[in-house]
């Protein structure tokens, strides 16, 4: 039985969507993201940081969104998530991964909490501005590597479409963010990734309003 520290519009809901296509039990516990709103500190003793994703399972905690996805599909390989680790497409599955989150996530940091990038409230709209011109920078890398590709490591689905998905959730028109439309190689996945039952599942509210 695994338990997820799990808030809406977060990373956390990416990881849900893995533990419903895997098929095991999990257990939600619900924390906030809210920066005026304290954290479990159940889920402080784990990551300190206090952002989530953080996954529990009988012996073991962890955090960070792309190695838990990593540890998800090696833990169950029976769900076909992820390539084996002598398939030609590891190497680009764990690029992709880890310039999901360490590139594009940090983008979208800039535009959401530009006061961890600046010194001086003064600066925030410039880190934000800037992270709106990274993101466009880092999507077009990503619409770039996927072009002619049916999923974003070729013919096989991966947890690296379900990432790509939950991003994408995140861009936000009114924060100055691209349009997804402006990569459509990615929106083309994230049309279909959608559909698959566990991300209408967990995604329900922000398919019912996108603007959540
Ligand atoms: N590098 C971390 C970043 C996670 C992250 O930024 N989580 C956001 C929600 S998507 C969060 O919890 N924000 C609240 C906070 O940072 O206090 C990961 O990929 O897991």
């Amino acid at each position: 039985m695994y338990q997820l520290f799990y808030a809406l519009k977060s990373a956390s809901m990416g990881v849900r969507v893995l533990l419903e296509e895997i098929g095991v039990p999990y257990e939600l516990i619900p924390t906030s993201v809210d920066m005026t709103q304290p954290r479990p500190p159940e889920q402080l003793a784990i990551n300190p940081n206090g952002w989530v994703p953080v996954l529990l399972w009988e012996n073991g905690a962890m955090y960070e969104c792309a190695a838990i996805a990593m540890f998800l599909c090696d833990r169950h390989p029976e769900a076909r998530l992820a390539p084996a680790i002598n398939d030609p497409t590891r190497a680009t599955y764990l690029q992709t991964l880890v310039y999901f989150s360490n590139s594009v996530q940090n983008a979208f940091q800039l535009t959401y909490y530009p006061d961890r990038f600046v010194d001086a409230p003064a600066d925030e709209e410039s880190a934000q501005r800037r992270g709106s011109r990274r993101l466009r920078e880092t999507w077009t890398v990503i619409e770039q590597q996927i072009e002619g590709n049916e999923w974003v490591l070729g013919d096989k689905f991966s947890a690296a479409d379900i990432y790509l998905f939950m991003l994408t959730t995140w861009l936000r028109q009114a924060k100055g963010h691209p349009e997804l439309d402006a990569f459509p190689n990615v929106k083309r996945i994230a049309d279909v990734v959608v559909q698959r039952p566990s991300v209408q599942r967990v995604y329900e509210p922000w398919i019912e309003s996108p603007q959540y």
